[in-house]
């Protein structure tokens, strides 16, 4: 087994459970070595590219790990544990190691209630972005092996021993994807978004549009045929490929499909919705596009983009059938899910922030681990709403309660739960202002709109500055979230430093 670690880029693996005793590491690989009594067993060793936890090393790990999960224990309470099931990539500073962990409740026969699991894979924290580059891959396999593991251990759980070919076979699994990685592995994360659609269907508007609002953030680099801005977001130099696209150039794009659409990590497509008579062909492009991708064997997230949906045609007939037309062409060609689409104009430019900032959260694969510990946070504070926003007024994560619904009061019940998601980025910009120039040393700000307050606070993560933006009803509230804001920050600031790189 240790030779088969030393071999991989995985430098240990950690399996926690939360038993009767608590937080515990049930199976550490590479075996804990037995160290003499008078030697401090507090540092871990790191020896031929393999890394020796201790008991106490592995112990840290597991309590990190589950509390992350469970919290303050509230979720342990719920009836339907099978379904919460999270990744995350979590920094371990101390080992200066960084693990992708996997987070489920565990089917036992001997007790009860499912028990709360974690199953890590630690490898260097410079070479994290492996991970990332990967991600998918690696859920596929963690998912399958700890679907197995559960088997095994479904009765009692079985020793570290009884396992090791099962852990061998996991091992032997992650080698495969280091031998053929789906990009180099290197130091820094990389990220490609890809805005195709036919031409005229508003892709460099919406690009355009974007870059208004972060024009410090994206360097227009124009290249033949393609456009590629860059933006440094968040750690990661996210590169933006505008695809051109008139009839030549998208032949050109699925010819040279290696070039421009390999690696993608987010695919935005771009659909005018006031333009019936070219539906035909841009589901026929956007088929081609599919095809392409599944040949890579690429699972690259498709967000749609229904562009000029402008304030005054959206809600007339002809353009109501047309969304309602060109959905069901898209759900047909979604099996597996419904296809995710925002309505955008170039005259709200929130419309167009929303889109952008869901493809963004959609890198992340910390993301839905962030906004559990974000619902408990809210739920203990009462909060009716809840956004932790970047400084660039990036929706990191949010959380509503049906409450928050009523407060706002807006008409069009699906434009609701965007009300907030969709203000944030400006609140963001007064917040800015704000702080600027009237209350440099302030780090908080209130608001206060009709019968209720929107309390701004800036957080500081390692050097980052971040903002969370609550809606309450009663501005006495936010002492109670300044007591918990602390914990909460503890908890989970290691998941924001690694939101997507
Ligand atoms: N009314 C309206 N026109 C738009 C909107 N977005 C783009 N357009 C117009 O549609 C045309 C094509 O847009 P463009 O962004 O160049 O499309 P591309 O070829 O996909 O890059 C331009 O004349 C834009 O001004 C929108 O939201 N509303
Ligand atoms: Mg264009």
């Amino acid at each position: 087994m240790e030779e088969l670690i030393k071999s991989s880029i995985i430098k240990s693996i950690v399996f926690s459970i939360y038993g009767e005793l608590g937080p515990q590491a049930l199976y550490i690989w590479p075996e804990i070595i037995k160290k003499d009594t008078n030697s401090s067993n507090s540092s871990f060793n790191i020896e031929e590219n393999i890394v020796y936890l201790t008991n106490r090393d592995a112990t840290q790990i597991a309590i990190k790990n589950l509390s992350l999960l469970i919290g303050d224990g509230s979720i342990l309470e719920k009836s339907n544990l099978d379904e919460y099931r999270y990744f995350g990539i979590i920094p371990f500073p101390d080992y200066n190691l960084t693990s992708l962990t996997f987070f489920h409740f565990t089917n036992v026969n001997y007790s009860e209630k499912p028990l709360p699991s974690a199953c890590s894979i630690l490898i260097d924290e410079s070479k994290r972005s492996f991970l990332y580059n990967n991600i998918e891959r690696f859920k596929e396999l963690i998912v399958d092996f700890c679907t197995t593991l559960d088997k095994e251990n479904a009765k009692e759980l079985k020793s570290q021993k009884e396992l090791e070919s099962l852990f061998k076979n996991l091992i032997n699994e992650i080698i495969l994807i280091e031998k053929e990685p789906t990009t180099p592995i290197s130091a820094h994360r990389k990220l490609k978004i890809i805005m195709a659609g036919l031409d005229d269907s508003g892709k460099t508007s919406f690009l355009l549009s974007v870059d208004r609002k972060y024009s410090k953030l994206i360097g227009l680099k124009p290249t033949r045929g393609a456009k590629v801005n860059s933006i440094e977001a968040l750690g990661a130099t996210i590169f933006i490929w505008d695809l051109g696209g008139q009839l030549g150039l998208r032949k050109k794009y699925l010819n040279k499909a290696q070039l421009y659409l390999y690696e993608a990590d987010l695919l935005f497509y771009f659909i005018d919705i006031r333009n019936k008579a070219r539906f035909k062909e841009s589901i026929e492009y956007l088929t081609k596009i599919k095809n392409v991708l599944d040949g890579f064997e690429q699972s690259t997230p498709i967000i749609f983009i229904f562009s000029k949906g402008d304030p005054d045609i959206i809600d007339s007939k002809e353009i109501k059938n047309n969304i309602k037309l060109i959905t069901t062409e898209l759900e047909k060609l979604t099996p597996n899910g419904k296809p995710e689409i925002y309505n955008t104009t170039i005259f709200q430019l929130f419309s167009i922030l929303r889109a952008f900032s869901s493809g963004i959260a959609k890198l992340s694969p910390n993301r839905d681990l962030i906004e559990l510990n974000l619902s408990r946070f809210s739920e203990q504070t009462q909060t009716f709403l809840t956004l932790l926003l970047s400084m660039d007024g990036l929706v990191l994560a949010d959380h509503y309660t049906t409450e928050a619904l009523k407060l706002t009061k807006v008409p069009k019940s699906e434009e609701i739960l965007n009300i907030f998601e969709i203000t944030a980025p400006q609140f963001a910009m007064l917040f800015k202002i704000f702080s600027k120039y009237r209350a440099v040393k302030k780090d908080e700000a209130i608001f206060k709109v009709a019968k209720s307050v929107i309390f701004f606070k800036r957080i500081r993560i390692s050097e980052t500055d971040m903002f969370l933006l609550f809606l309450l009803d009663d501005e006495k509230k936010k002492d109670q979230i300044n007591e918990n804001l602390s914990s909460f920050l503890n908890q989970t600031q290691d998941l924001l430093l690694r939101y997507i790189s």
